[in-house]
């Protein structure tokens, strides 16, 4: 007797395991800017992190000559999709502050246009954020921050703030624009922290 057959019905597709819980998944890559695209030459472009200890500047150039990495990670938006395996080119964050010292434990982020996110220098620090030109073997296009923008890809999109322009540490977290607004302090995609 075969009225037990499993199977029939075909096996339930599997979920992609690098897919964070409430996540679906995009072949495209979706624009999400909170305003108008800013247009920024190149060569005007330069990356700043202040600390209590003073500022320190660099241009496009001197921030590639640190080391420029190409890394191949997934990113999550907190509007539900993520996109895999996207190669991205830039400079690790560990590089910008092997020669900064800090006591302090966050940061915020800034960019032309007046957006801004809070990040954890440990969530910056240890490989886990880059100052990126490139992805997917193209520099950024406006659209998607270029020529720079921040890449935090463990945590929820918004926090890779497009246009970068520079960090500023804080003894303290303080929510940026989108944390004022109901995200999540921290953003981490696979506990789900969309909303503070
Ligand atoms: N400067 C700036 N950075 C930003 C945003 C923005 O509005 N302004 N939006 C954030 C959000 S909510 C997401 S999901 C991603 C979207 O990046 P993308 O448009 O390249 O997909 O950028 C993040 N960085
Ligand atoms: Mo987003």
């Amino acid at each position: 007797m075969s009225f037990i057959t499993r199977g029939f019905s075909g096996r339930r597709r599997e979920r992609d395991p690098r897919l964070p819980p409430g996540q679906t998944l995009v072949g495209d890559w979706p624009v999400l800017s909170a305003g108008p695209t800013p247009r920024i030459a190149d060569d005007g472009w330069e990356f700043a992190i202040g600390t209590e200890n003073g500022v320190h500047r660099w241009s496009r150039t001197e921030l590639e000559a640190l080391g420029v990495e190409d890394i191949t990670v997934d990113i999550h938006c907190v509007t539900h999709w993520t996109k895999l395996d996207m190669a991205w080119r830039g400079v690790s964050l560990d590089r910008l502050f092997a020669g900064i010292e800090t006591s302090h434990r966050f940061a915020m982020v800034h960019s032309f246009g007046g957006y801004t996110t809070n990040v954890a220098l440990d969530d910056l620090l240890g490989g886990k954020s880059w100052i990126a030109f490139e992805a997917d073997g193209a520099p950024l296009t406006p659209e998607h921050g270029g020529p720079a923008r921040l890449l935090v890809p463990h945590l929820y999109f918004w926090k890779s703030a497009k246009w970068v322009q520079g960090l500023i540490t804080m003894p303290a977290d303080k929510p940026g624009f989108w944390e004022q607004n109901g995200y999540h302090l921290h953003g981490d995609p696979w506990r789900e922290e969309r909303y503070g």
